[in-house]
């Protein structure tokens, strides 16, 4: 598969500010926000879409729930947030690369996301 945009973001050679970043995954602001803390949070390794993800993924994905909870800390929003994967054109996918969406701000409590 040719490379996705996040693969050229991860590799540098599209600019992104990674807010986070470690030796699996990065996590950088998203582009079209959606909710006032809209992060992406990306694995290095390009599976396709969440259900692309094989047994040997295992201890990757388990790795990006920990991941994400440590964005949500670090920018303050671990009391509330939500973790959103769309896996699929249908299911609203863009970018063929899996990715987990953490949104968390003032519209969450009222329910309107
Ligand atoms: P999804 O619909 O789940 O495939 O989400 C893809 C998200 O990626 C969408 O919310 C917009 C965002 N996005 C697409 N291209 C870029 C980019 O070049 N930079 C950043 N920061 N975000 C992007």
């Amino acid at each position: 598969m040719a490379d996705s945009i996040f693969t050229k973001i991860i590799n540098g050679e599209i600019p992104a500010e990674k807010i986070y970043e470690d030796e699996h995954c990065i996590a950088i602001n998203d582009i079209s926000p959606q909710a006032p803390v809209h992060v992406l949070l990306i694995p290095k390794k390009a599976i396709e879409k969440l259900s692309d993800a094989e047994d040997g993924d295992q201890a990757l994905l388990g790795h990006l729930m920990l991941a994400a909870g440590r964005v949500a800390r670090q920018l303050g929003v671990a009391d509330a947030f939500r973790l959103i994967i769309n896996n699929g054109e249908g299911a609203g996918m863009t970018v063929h690369h899996l990715h987990m969406h953490i949104i968390a701000g003032g519209t969450l409590s009222e329910g309107k996301m």
